[in-house]
């Protein structure tokens, strides 16, 4: 087996993690580099959706070329069979974000009623909230008024018509008129995925195109009731975040302390257990450690990071490195891109992986049960099962890698525009417009999603974004992507080499009117829901000029997408007609009308996603040849927003 895996150089490039892989490879232990190498090539048939699991009459399969069977048992063709397997996926992403939110509108509901320990941090954005929802604040306690809108948040998962409440109150009216004329409109979370999933169905919808649109209906759902609701009431809980200082890759775990990793995406436990951490402290000096080091993997780094200046150890793919250094006591996870290897790999190291949540539970895992009204016991019992595995730790097996590199977060749209303000303060966005304009800022890049251990690690997250910047377009980051960026030193002013000079210039001028050398040259604005930020910044500055998304050169990218999630948020910039580059093809090859549809511009086409709402689905697995052709389009909308 030993000669078949891959070196590790063409696994990832962050350094730290090569060397827990070949530690890993010397004690015997697999991770999902070598995992993937095991599993091989993929099965065509699943890569290019042509499998059709819909009924026991199959598994039908379409063998692609023309040759043998062109439809199931039913009948069905590769092009419907393909548009079903994509709606169903982006279903599948939709759902965690759904709830995600909807167990923030519980929390901030139990919270208002007395019921959970957290606090409002941020009780202009409730009040501001509110009253977006048209709901009435005068005279109320904040309490009353979180009851409001913790209730509000909920009808997105009932209300039988109309429109969802958090589409309505952030929507553009011309985008929004679009969406009425082509039926997308969504009134209700768990409607949109029940009617999702009976869509699918056997013998139900077969119309490809129509399917199509209905992906673009969860999409606006994913924004709206799923991203935009997480990151809304989550700031009013644990606050906006502002500029912080932290630290990226494997160095952020600490010889002499306990280390606790948080893992996962709901804040909730997260935030506790960085609390309980600073509480516990002198617990923790009683068993001979120097305190206790709290850091973050994937979106619950995110979380504490931007809210906290948490550290972030590394992201998705190599989420089993930290265990491998033989010095983290504890892992508390929730739920979503938690391997179920951890625990696996953590038999031959003291490292105590915590599941939390009743669905969510992984084999060989501790279980603390976690509610919102718990919040505080569940913490402590973390933290403290941390400090009990200190003694645990076998010292022949620690190595811990030492790179360290420095990282600013914490861009909510707010802290953007703050920083905005100190350049001019009657009209903050006018600068930011005015060197799009000029050139100096060739337009915006949401680099976005995953690291994914069938592409080299870090790779093509960073090279992207290096590209781009190169040729002046900004990027802002969020998810395992900011990580990526963050472990590569873009998330700090030392990118600013990477820059172009109009964007180099601008990000100088900006951060100096703030008191830094220079803004980083990536902003990291948040977790995955958190790309609600960087639609609100879309928005904000398409307000600005008077037009839509769809208009502005602006474009996401997610070169290295491995979660379904990525999808609903790439269906939720498309239908916003904002283009979506992806590293990895979705699984839609099999169908050339599918294929057109989303990939196809309208020049080509007669009936596109470019063409139907202004931004179509980029493929392109090389970074560098990623970024251009991005850059190409960046440049058609410049042409035709300035007439340049
Ligand atoms: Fe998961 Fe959010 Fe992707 Fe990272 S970026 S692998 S979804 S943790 Ni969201
Ligand atoms: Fe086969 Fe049709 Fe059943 Fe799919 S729905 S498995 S194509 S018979």
């Amino acid at each position: 087996m030993k000669e078949k895996l891959l070196s590790v150089e063409d696994l990832t490039i962050d350094t730290g993690v090569q060397q827990m892989i070949l530690k890993s490879r010397d004690e015997g232990v697999k991770t999902a580099f070598d995992r993937n190498s095991e599993i091989g090539a993929r099965c065509t048939f699943g890569e290019l959706g042509v499998c059709c699991k819909r009924c026991l009459a199959g598994p039908c399969r379409i063998l692609p070329g023309g040759k043998g069977p062109q439809t199931g048992v039913c009948g069905a063709t590769a092009d419907q069979i393909v548009a079903r397997n994509f709606l169903e996926m982006v279903a599948q992403g939709m759902a965690p974000h759904i709830e995600h939110a909807r167990e923030v509108a519980l929390t901030l509901l139990e919270t208002a009623e007395g019921k959970a320990p957290y606090e409002i941090k941020n009780p202009e954005k409730l009040i501001n909230i509110a009253s977006r929802l048209g709901l009435t604040v005068d005279g109320k306690e904040i309490e009353e008024v979180a009851k409001d809108v913790a209730l509000k948040a909920l009808e997105s998962f009932q209300q039988q018509y109309g429109i969802l409440p958090w589409l309505e109150m952030n929507a553009n009216q011309k985008t929004l008129a679009r969406w009425k004329e082509l039926n997308i409109i969504p009134a209700n979370a768990h409607q949109e995925l029940t009617v999702a999933i009976n869509r699918v169905t056997m013998g139900s919808d077969a119309d490809p195109v129509n399917l199509l649109l209905g992906v673009m209906r969860l999409g606006i759902t994913d924004g709206y009731a799923g991203l935009h609701l997480s990151t809304d009431l989550q700031d009013v809980l644990f606050g906006t975040p502002g500029l912080v200082k932290s630290k990226y890759r494997l160095g952020v775990i600490k010889e002499k302390m306990v280390n606790i990793s948080v893992h996962g995406h709901i804040p909730m436990l997260a935030d506790k257990v960085v609390e309980w951490a600073e509480k516990l402290e002198d617990e923790a000096k009683a068993v001979g450690a120097e305190g206790i080091n709290v850091f973050g993997i994937c979106c619950s780094a995110n979380e504490v990071l931007m809210r906290k200046g948490i550290p972030v150890a590394t992201n998705f793919a190599s989420q089993e490195a930290p265990i491998l250094t033989g010095a983290v006591e504890a892992m508390a996870v929730d739920i979503q891109c938690v391997m179920p290897s951890l625990p696996t790999v953590s038999n031959d190291y003291h490292t105590e992986v915590i599941t939390s949540l009743p669905y969510s539970k992984i084999p060989g895992a501790s279980h603390i049960e976690f509610t919102p009204a718990k919040a505080d016991e569940v913490a402590q019992a973390v933290v403290r099962k941390g400090i009990a595995n200190f003694g645990k730790r076998d010292p022949e097996k620690m190595q811990i890698p030492p790179e360290i590199v420095d990282a600013y977060a914490g861009f909510s749209t707010e802290q953007i525009v703050e920083a905005l303000k100190n350049v001019n303060p009657e009209d903050p966005l006018k600068p930011l417009v005015d060197n799009i304009k000029a050139g100096n800022i060739l337009g915006v890049v949401a680099l976005v999603g995953c690291t994914n251990p069938r592409v080299k690690q870090d790779w093509a997250n960073v090279e992207m974004a290096k590209e781009l910047l190169k040729h002046n377009v900004m990027v802002v980051a969020t998810g395992c992507s900011a990580h990526s960026l963050g472990k590569f030193g873009l998330l700090s002013s030392e990118g600013l080499e990477y820059c172009g000079d109009g964007l180099k210039q601008v990000l100088t001028a900006v951060g100096q009117a703030n008191g830094m050398e220079a803004l980083p040259s990536v902003l990291h604005m948040g977790s995955c829901v958190d790309n609600s930020r960087i639609a609100d910044l879309v928005s904000a500055l398409a307000d600005y000029i008077g037009v839509e998304a769809k208009d502005l050169p602006v474009a996401g990218s997610t070169p290295e997408i491995m979660n379904p999630k990525a999808l609903a948020i790439g269906a939720y910039f498309l239908a916003h007609g904002v283009d979506v580059h992806v590293g990895i093809m979705p699984p839609i090859g099999g169908s050339e009308l599918v294929t057109n549809v989303l990939t196809g511009s309208k020049e080509e086409h007669e009936l596109t996603t470019d063409g139907l709402f202004g931004g179509k689905v980029i493929y392109e697995k090389d970074p560098i040849e990623a970024a251009h052709v991005v850059i190409e389009r960046i440049k058609q909308k410049r042409a035709e927003l300035f007439g340049e």
